[in-house]
């Protein structure tokens, strides 16, 4: 399935219906009095997660979504009927924004969540709605309020907990294939993996949490080079991320250069992104017969005080203690997150 992480799209909401002028007149009833019901009230669109979605392919070529006007209002105050409000479904982790400004509207991240885009105008209200004793025949309603019409921009940012970066051919899709039930491609040329992959790994505790596989970065991303860095936007959202270095005899760059280019990168992008935590993982362990590279690397990770981990997706060796490792410190960063935002809706509480 094609992944899309950006589209725009017009919503307009639908035109409140028209209140209706009437009286009513019935033999042997004399002077009936005003009976012109409400109009209805125009749609709205909604926008609501689904988590079975992961990818915005659908709104890339259907642009415009138009919600139902509303019924006029009628004669024996009948009540104009409802329009019919327009259901987007968005994958979690969708942003949305106002085109015109900029400006964030909306970030529904669980499921269920959901955002009123454009509101139907109200119905107008019909003349029943405006007698009184001192008015008896009004002979005026009110129109239905215009719909309004919005430029939206989506934006996926995946939700994962753990982000997998690293230079084309670190060895990314290959470790997400072995430890969940992702099946991305993988193959020895850069550039295998196009589009961020998920998978939900189930780690030794029987607790589970979600990896992305996102595409190689190269020197020069931000300027465009290779894929570009438009997909470290998946990563922003992530607990922690793993930088993946090969230190197999297949490698022919240095891993310090290697690791530096990609942190380089990754600053360039965003500077929170920079500050993100991060483990270092040497990969293919099991071709690399002079291990020269993997000891530079560890002194490396060692002196920075930066976790370190030797893995071979290929032979199986050191993914368990790599999944304990991760599955430990997510749950951590999700308690300390949870208790951060506990104080700061105590604090909010305390000062209104
Ligand atoms: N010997 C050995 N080869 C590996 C190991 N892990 C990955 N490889 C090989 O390294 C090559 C690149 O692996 P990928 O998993 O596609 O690398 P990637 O980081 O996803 O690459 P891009 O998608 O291009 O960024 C493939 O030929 C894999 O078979 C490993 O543990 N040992
Ligand atoms: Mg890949």
């Amino acid at each position: 399935m094609q992944f899309v992480d950006y589209v725009t799209i017009i919503a307009s909401s639908g035109h409140g219906g028209r209140g209706c002028l009437s009286f009513r007149r019935e033999k042997y009833i004399p002077f009936g009095g005003p009976n012109g019901g409400d109009g209805g009230k125009g749609g709205d669109v909604v926008f609501i997660v689904d988590k079975q979605l992961n990818t915005l392919l659908d709104y890339k070529y259907n642009r415009i979504y138009n919600a139902r006007n509303g019924g006029h209002g009628m004669g024996k105050d009948c009540h104009g009927q409802n329009g019919e409000d327009i259901k987007i479904s968005v994958p979690a982790g969708t942003i949305i924004k106002n085109k015109d400004t900029g400006e964030v509207l909306a970030d529904l991240t669980s499921e269920f969540d959901t955002y009123i885009a454009a509101r139907g105008g109200r119905g107008g209200k019909g003349n029943a709605h405006f007698k009184s004793s001192t008015h008896r025949t009004p002979r005026f309603c009110q129109p239905g309020e215009p719909g309004v019409e919005v430029n939206l921009i989506l934006e996926l940012k995946l939700m994962a907990d753990v982000g997998l970066i690293g230079l084309p051919n670190a060895g990314k899709s290959t470790l997400i294939a072995t430890i969940s039930e992702a099946r991305p491609k993988i193959a020895d040329y850069p550039f295998t993996t196009l589009v961020p992959n998920l998978g939900v790994v189930k780690s030794p505790d029987y607790t589970s949490f979600v990896i992305a596989d996102i595409p190689g970065i190269i020197k020069d991303a931000h300027l465009g080079a290779g894929l570009g860095v438009r997909f470290l936007r998946h990563a922003e959202r992530t607990k922690m991320l793993l930088h993946l270095i090969d230190v197999s005899d297949m490698s022919d760059i240095d891993p310090i250069t290697s690791f530096e280019t990609v942190c380089k990168e990754l600053d360039d992008y965003s500077s929170e992104l920079s500050k993100k935590e991060l483990a270092i993982v040497a990969t293919k362990i099991d071709a690399a017969s002079n291990q020269e590279n993997l000891i530079i690397l560890k002194e490396f990770a060692l002196s920075r005080d930066i976790p370190f981990f030797q893995i071979s997706s290929a032979a199986h060796i050191g993914i368990m203690e790599l999944l304990i490792y991760l599955a430990k410190r997510v749950k951590e960063i999700k308690q300390t997150q949870l208790s951060s935002l506990s104080v700061e809706d105590s604090l909010e509480k305390v000062n209104s």
